[in-house]
């Protein structure tokens, strides 16, 4: 709080607008202003990094009135907001981005020709804010998206890590990690405020005080204190004055002199001691879909909450309202379990710091937070340990037995004597060590749970919070199908087809109101309307075709059916099930006449993405793919019918290239493991086909799109466990093609099968977890239905448009939207220029 300033000072800043005009001419100066002053450059010291600099700093200027035009507006009405609590955003680049939000991007692309660059090189320049690991990461930036679009009043709280998702090498067909240290240089997209800092505890111990009521109350003392420094990047919405922010906090030693803890005459230590307070958020754990139980993380974990919950209090307390109407004026949305430490830390400040009763205290955490569950795979469920907990939170420890103490309480009176249900349900995993069941935890403290596809939902429900539901009802539970933002992943990645549709619908309304997109239905059979639409699907293949060749001397032709599997490497999401059916086609073409090779429909297999760095099965994999692409691409017999690519370092920026050149892409889960998916809506959306497995958020896509225009194959769900426990006592049924392939791969036609072996075991040894051998026919009869599906090109193009036609659902519009409305309560907030 500050003095309010005088009605002169007041109407000075008022009528200082930072940039307002536009036109080429304003823009080129203000970007030769920020080379001289932000950049401190001269005319003969100007390189592409330099200019993309102070292209993105004029942009950010025209960025910061929306931006703090929406949050005075906010701080003056205050009305409800919500919290998107996120250990990762995985944003990718801004510049781009904002210039299309703002309706810029044509007179910046003049202002910057007319200075001697071209802004498509500029804005390869800008390095990925690569701040996640996969589909968790990519769907909180989304929802930013479509929350600042729609005027939500919605903020991302998250980590600044210093050190991104690692960069992907390949050597020799291996993975290799190198560290993603993006902020060397300045950051345009970002504001540090310095004066935002609040204190993060660890360790310490617990004590009885006095209250100011003469109440008796827990208090948490000593330990190790640091200090989170906000960083703001705002998030622009598309067509609308509003515009969003993230907030991620970043570690620094605390510089107050603390007497209690400092080691006198130990200079050294403490050094090191401030040096080990930034560490904190310096890096990105680099897994996806599966827990490392490190003490770092979980400090990570509550370093985050703890500053975003002081945060919002903060916030919450300069309108002097009562506790009670917290919930009325604040959503917490969980992205995952990774921030559920927000449940007893909110718990802890109301009952222990702010004098509250522990049932009121609970009554309004549980009607503040709200969970999202991102996966039923057991192995990526949060458990923490109890002794680390007790020693890095001990007080959290104690209320978090507490919850579960009354929680317990409550369900033993609903079910007496079923010792059975309470120890299943219980917070706690008995065992040794004990163990913090995460998920639970997240689940009691919150008013609503949801799963994020519809079938997901649905598993979640009958099986991983099944025992909940009996004791809650059903009605906590619901379903939030995933969407994209449009604007990046059609408006942006593909300029053409974004002018296709402008043209053939006589506006950009869809770019915000995605069910427009259904209109295209009208044209699907027009032959001219086909043509335009080929000929754009053709333009983006022969790009990505140029990137292969440009970064990988690799040439691929783009008449061929361009066939791709882009996602983390998992072993649920079976990239060796497609290399398998790979090495199975290259088989075949060996067997055929020259005649009838060239007879086939050509086709290049594009793989992409990474394995975590400790995950050996996912790294052979890799290396798999690289062995076979290898041997296949140079192989001359096969008339170039079948090339193999695995694009090093997948991410966003290259998402956007790869993403509108498929003809097919490739989701192929065991069934009931991919929870939903995203990449598979955003290639749909760009008029590509899928071939996929009956899982997540595939099944609503093949409902929206029809089931004509989606090639769907393998086991149901719910028949896995089943076939799973045959396999178990009546061993393994080895599909005869399958076994043609593992033959080759051991009889060294793809290098020395040494290194193969344990990848081998996952199917014969390991009794075939993700049942590849019993879905690898249905899957290869699917590949040969493709073939003969594109030869017929007329209605292969028709089948593409009634893809994108059918999109509308997918957009995060709609998803932030049932968010809001169903589960934050929360209204649009207007902002008027
Ligand atoms: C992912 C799911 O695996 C993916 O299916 C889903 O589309 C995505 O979340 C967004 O909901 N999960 C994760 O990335 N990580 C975890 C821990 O679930």
């Amino acid at each position: 709080t500050h003095e309010p300033l005088s009605d002169a000072a007041l109407k000075t800043w008022k009528t200082h607008i930072v940039p307002e005009k536009n036109d080429t001419k304003s823009i080129e100066n203000d970007i030769v202003h920020h080379t001289i002053t932000t950049l401190c450059r001269g005319v003969y010291n100007l390189d592409k990094l330099a200019m993309y600099q102070a292209t993105a700093h004029s942009v950010r200027d025209r960025l910061l009135e929306d931006w703090n035009l929406t949050q005075e507006a906010l701080h003056r009405e205050n009305p409800k907001r919500c919290y998107y609590m996120s250990m990762e955003f995985l944003i990718g680049r801004a510049l781009d981005n904002a210039l299309h939000c703002l309706h810029v991007k044509k007179n910046y692309q003049q202002s910057v020709e007319n200075l001697g660059f071209s802004l498509e090189d500029l804005l390869c320049e800008e390095k990925d804010a690569a701040l996640g690991n996969g589909g968790l990461g990519r769907l909180a930036a989304c929802y930013m998206d479509s929350a600042a679009t729609q005027d939500y009043p919605t903020w991302g709280y998250g980590l600044r890590y210093q050190y991104g998702i690692f960069k992907q090498m390949i050597k020799d067909g291996y993975q290799t990690e190198m560290p993603d240290y993006w902020l060397n240089f300045d950051n345009p997209w970002e504001f540090p405020r310095a004066d935002i800092r609040y204190e993060v505890r660890f360790h310490g111990y617990v004590a009885t005080k006095m209250n100011e009521k003469g109440e008796s109350r827990m208090t948490w003392e000593g330990g190790d204190k640091v200090q989170a420094m906000a960083y703001d990047v705002p998030i622009p919405g598309f067509d609308t004055k509003g515009c969003g922010n993230i907030r991620l906090w970043s570690s620094k030693p605390l510089n107050t002199f603390d007497f209690d803890s400092f080691n006198a005459g130990d200079y050294e230590r403490s050094v090191a001691e401030q040096t080990a307070a930034q560490n904190l958020t310096s890096v990105l754990y680099p897994n996806d879909n599966h827990l490392v139980g490190k003490e770092l993380r979980l400090k990570q974990e509550y370093f985050f909450v703890s500053a975003s919950l002081q945060d919002i209090i903060h916030r919450f307390k300069r309108a002097k309202c009562p506790w009670k109407d917290f919930p009325d004026k604040v959503a917490v949305q969980m992205n995952d379990t990774h921030p559920t430490l927000a449940v007893p830390e909110l718990q802890r400040i109301l009952v222990d710091i702010e004098g509250l009763e522990w049932d009121d205290a609970w009554d309004i955490v549980t009607r503040t937070f709200a969970f999202t569950n991102h996966t039923v795979l057991p192995e990526a469920l949060e458990c923490w340990s109890v002794p680390m907990m007790e020693k890095i939170l001990p007080r959290h420890m104690q209320i978090i037995y507490d919850i579960n103490l009354f929680f317990l309480q409550k369900v033993e009176k609903v079910f007496v004597d079923d010792r059975e249900l309470l120890k299943r349900i219980s917070i706690i995993e008995e065992g040794s060590p004990q163990q913090v069941r995460m998920a639970f935890l997240a689940v009691v403290g919150s008013h609503t749970v949801n799963g994020v596809a519809a079938l997901h939902s649905d598993l979640i429900r009958k099986h991983l919070f099944n025992d909940f539901i009996k004791y809650y009802g059903p009605d906590k539970f619901i379903n939030i199908t995933n969407g994209i933002t449009p604007r990046r992943w059609l408006y942006q990645a593909n300029p053409d087809l974004r002018d296709l549709i402008t043209k053939t619908l006589g506006s950009e309304d869809w770019a915000t109101k995605l069910d427009l997109l259904k209109e295209l239905k009208r044209v699907a059979d027009d032959v001219k309307f086909q043509t335009e639409w080929a000929a754009v699907k053709y333009k983006n293949k022969e790009r990505l075709a140029l990137w292969i060749k440009t970064n990988m001397g690799i040439t691929v032709n783009p008449d061929a059916l361009f066939d791709i599997q882009v996602k983390r490497i998992h072993e649920y999401k079976r990239q060796y099930m497609n290399i398998l059916s790979v090495i199975y086609r290259y088989q075949s073409l060996k067997k055929m006449s020259a005649d009838d090779i060239s007879q086939q429909v050509p086709r290049v297999v594009i793989f992409g993405g990474k394995a975590a760095p400790g995950y050996y099965i996912a790294k052979l994999v890799i290396k798999l793919i690289n062995s076979a692409a290898h041997v296949i691409n140079n192989d001359t017999s096969i008339q170039d019918m079948l090339k193999v690519v695995f694009i090093p370092d997948y991410n966003v920026s290259l998402a956007e290239i790869i993403v509108p050149a498929s003809d097919i892409s490739q989701h192929i889960s065991t069934a009931g493991t991919e929870a939903s998916g995203t990449s598979n809506m955003k290639f749909v959306l760009n008029g590509g086909l899928i071939l996929g497995t009956v899982d997540g958020a595939n099944i609503e896509i093949g409902e929206q799109i029809g089931a004509e225009n989606i090639f769907m194959f393998g086991v149901l769900s719910d028949e896995v466990e089943d076939i799973r426990h045959n396999q178990k006592y009546h061993g393994l049924f080895m599909d005869p093609s399958l076994q043609v392939v593992l033959d080759s791969i051991q009889g060294g036609q793809f290098g020395d099968p040494s290194i193969f072996g344990p990848l081998i075991n996952t199917l014969t040894y390991g009794g075939d977890y993700y049942l590849i051998s019993v879905d690898f026919k249905s899957y290869l009869q699917k590949h040969t239905e493709v073939d003969a599906t594109y030869r017929d090109r007329k209605s292969w193009v028709k089948k593409s448009i009634m893809c994108t036609a059918g999109m509308g659902f997918f957009s995060s519009d709609r998803a932030v939207r049932e968010y809001a409305d169903k589960i934050w309560k929360l209204k649009p907030f207007k902002v008027e220029a």
